[in-house]
């Protein structure tokens, strides 16, 4: 069990150090997910870089697979300076506003391209509204489409009745809501317990997330069905931000852009390696068949709808302009 008294130690431990006569700062850096993540190898490479970078200057030290901090946990910690940067999955903010769902909706982004220009698009606002709690975003990496993982063939929406879909936000639980579903949140680590003790039947998740849970040992078949590239995104303490000098301001600032080019990258790289893994341990990967491709479409567009009802004007503004880039390409 962590303590407030060990939390209080790191957040002193995080601040400024004096070593051999030059400051020197550390970070402690909070992520939901584990080593065998993509996510969280371009995440420590991030760290690596910046040390490197800054000839130590500055530190930061990656606490993965939750160690640190829970997941819900993390953003209001970062915001406390508990710890000075953090990572979460951008959509299980979507309890504070619709914007942080717009990566999670159902025929808005149907490939890599497409979620990044919808990244271009929500970065301004997201980085706005961070900004008024005191936070920076550093960067944000796709996982890649979401599909449905079942023990039997896909073949029929009405396979969903009664059955316990394990969703990773808000948006998905909605989605297996509107096939009839019953949908249970669970965190990316708690997928393994989840279906050993039998509280979930299925789950929606990428090949990636698919792979480093060992979907072997509870589930037969993925059906691919591109629901959504939802995004991770890196953010930190603007105050911690801004107490760095200039140089090394940018030596962050540098590495960031590179660990997101990279995550975009890697994230595709995982995405074919996953999905190879999945079905050399037996998992069989197929498409949607007509008749359940348009019932999931239909069950996208009531979520979209829903979102559309309940979405301010900044949240449509963003749309306007994802699809003004789209529209230009
Ligand atoms: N993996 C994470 C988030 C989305 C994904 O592909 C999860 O399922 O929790």
């Amino acid at each position: 069990m962590r303590t407030m008294h060990s939390l209080a130690w790191l957040a002193a431990l995080g601040s400024l150090s004096v070593t051999g006569g030059a400051m020197a700062a550390q970070w402690n850096l909070a992520t939901p997910y584990g080593d065998a993540s993509f996510h969280t190898q371009n995440t420590k490479q991030f760290a690596e870089d910046v040390a490197e970078t800054t000839d130590g200057d500055l530190s930061i030290n990656v606490h993965s697979g939750g160690s640190l901090i829970a997941h819900s946990e993390i953003k209001p910690s970062v915001r406390r300076g508990t710890v000075q940067a953090g990572e979460v999955f951008l959509s299980s903010l979507s309890n504070e506003s619709p914007i942080y769902e717009v990566d999670t909706l159902p025929g808005l982004a149907n490939g890599y391209e497409d979620a990044y220009d919808l990244w271009q698009a929500s970065k301004p606002i997201i980085t706005q509204m961070f900004a008024e709690e005191g936070l920076m975003p550093l960067y944000a990496v796709p996982w890649p489409a979401q599909g449905i993982y079942t023990d039997f063939e896909l073949t029929d929406a009405s396979q969903f009745e009664g059955l316990r879909v394990r969703a990773p936000n808000i948006n998905t639980q909605r989605f297996v809501e509107n096939l009839g579903g019953l949908p249970t949140e669970t965190e990316e680590a708690d997928i393994p317990t989840a279906f050993s003790t039998g509280r979930v039947d299925a789950m929606i998740t990428s090949v990636s997330t698919g792979n480093s849970m060992s979907a072997w040992d509870y589930v037969s078949h993925y059906s691919d069905a591109n629901l959504w590239l939802p995004k991770n995104i890196v953010f930190v303490n603007k105050r911690d931000f801004d107490r760095l000098d200039d140089a090394t301001q940018q030596a962050v600032l540098d590495a960031a852009a590179e660990a997101e080019r990279r995550g975009w990258q890697a994230s595709r790289e995982d995405s074919a390696e996953s999905a190879k893994a999945l079905e050399a341990h037996g998992v069989s990967i197929s498409q949607p068949n007509a008749s359940l491709a348009e019932d999931l479409k239909a069950a996208g567009d009531s979520l979209f709808e829903d979102w559309q009802a309940r979405a301010g004007e900044q949240a449509k503004t963003l749309i306007e302009r994802y699809r003004k880039r789209q529209a230009a390409e």
